[in-house]
């Protein structure tokens, strides 16, 4: 019985100093998970920021970082969109394009094959001046040269086209400035595309190396800043937004300041669509630009208009143009336009000229602008 009682008591004794060892492990376990969690943590807060995506201040792990890049993607380089572009707007219902082959097609050149040309010309919004230009300038060659013979006045007619589109203008976009950011503000009517011509330059800019920023000075709706920041954590572009309802001025500002302490190349501001007619969003739009020139160039005021727009895109430009001075147009939607004789007009009224076309909207749907490239669109058949 003796022994029994001692191995039992030995037992206990046993379990009992077993349990303690337990407890101890697993507690020491759980203190070094603790420990090598917050080392974890800590770790990460000193990891660099390092990516323009990051607000700034705002520390990243370097693992979400590194996915962040990954997941980045690479814009087209805007060469090679051009060739895209020109079949998409050949592509177009295009009464110009479908004039010119009318006409081009015809057994020859009767007067009714003329009128039925100049009214594709005027269709295409065109304008009466140049159109009566073009055909005076086409009739009169066309009888000098003697070419009846319509395929081959093709090359008279493109060459006049081509006139009258200029190549001469100066199209190129200044996005820097010597001593600070360039400024690019965008302006225009409600949803011509100027937010989305935004996304689509931004993705330009990264891919030609520049460091880019965005000022959300569209404040009417959270969903504007929203929008611009999808396109740019696309290519890791910051937004620099403010409060829903704010002063858009203030916004532009901001973002004009960050840009200069971050030392980016160009930055981009997008404002709310607004009525031409409305006198008080107008002289917002002067605000906002004296705003901006307190700090830092203007480099380019970007008019955007909707190419399927016509003639009243024609009178926004010119309401826009005597409040801010617009540097360069651009012209969207030209994708489902039947109305690229605008072009012509809108450079006349304005003395601006188109730098930038919008032909989809995905993506890398926006290409500069080239007189000859524009006219062989549309008279490619
Ligand atoms: N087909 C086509 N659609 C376009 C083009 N550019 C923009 N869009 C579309 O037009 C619509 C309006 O574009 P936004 O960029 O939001 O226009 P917005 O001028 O910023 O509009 P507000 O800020 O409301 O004034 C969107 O559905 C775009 O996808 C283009 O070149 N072609
Ligand atoms: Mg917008």
């Amino acid at each position: 019985m003796n022994i029994l009682y001692d191995v039992m008591v030995w037992l206990v004794v046993g379990g009992i100093v077993l349990a303690i060892a337990i407890a101890a492990a697993i507690i020491m376990v759980s203190n070094n998970r603790a420990r090598k969690a917050k080392l974890d943590v800590d770790s990460a807060t000193v990891e660099p920021a390092g990516f323009a995506a990051d607000a700034p201040g705002e520390p990243r792990a370097q693992a979400e970082a590194e996915a962040d890049v990954a997941a980045r993607e690479i814009p087209e380089a805007p060469a090679s969109r051009l060739t895209r572009l020109r079949r998409r707007l050949a592509a177009a219902e295009n009464p110009l394009a479908q004039g010119l082959l009318a006409l081009l097609k015809a057994d020859r050149l009767s007067e009714n094959a003329w009128d039925e040309f100049e009214t594709a010309l005027i269709t295409a919004d065109l304008g009466v001046g140049p159109t009566t230009e073009l055909i005076d300038a086409l009739r009169a060659k066309m009888g000098v040269e003697g070419e009846s013979d319509p395929a081959a006045a093709k090359e008279v007619l493109r060459s006049e086209l081509v006139r009258l589109v200029d190549p001469n203008l100066d199209r190129a976009l200044m996005v820097t400035a010597d001593g600070g950011p360039g400024v690019v503000l965008v302006v225009g009517v409600n949803g011509t595309g100027k937010t989305t011509t935004i996304g689509k330059l931004a993705r330009v800019l990264v891919a030609q190396g520049h460091s880019v920023l965005l000022g959300a000075a569209d404040t009417f709706r959270a969903a504007a800043a929203d929008q611009l920041e999808t396109w740019g954590s696309r290519v890791g572009v910051p937004v620099v937004r403010g409060a829903e309802g704010g002063d858009p001025a203030s916004v532009a500002f901001d973002a004009v300041a960050t840009g200069i302490a971050d030392q980016v190349d160009t930055v981009v501001v997008d404002t709310a669509g607004r009525l031409h007619t409305k006198a008080g969003l107008m002289d917002e739009l002067g605000k906002i630009k004296r705003v901006v020139e307190r700090q830092a160039s203007v480099t380019e005021v970007l008019l955007v208009i909707d190419a399927t727009t016509g003639q009243n895109g024609l009178a926004q430009a010119r309401v826009f143009a005597e409040v801010v001075d617009v540097t360069g147009i651009v012209l969207s939607k030209l994708d489902g336009s039947a109305k690229g004789g605008i072009v012509v007009q809108v450079q006349r009224e304005l003395g601006v000229p188109v730098k930038l076309i919008g032909l989809g909207e995905g993506v890398d749907d926006l290409a500069p602008f080239e007189a000859e490239a524009f006219v062989d669109a549309l008279l490619s058949e």
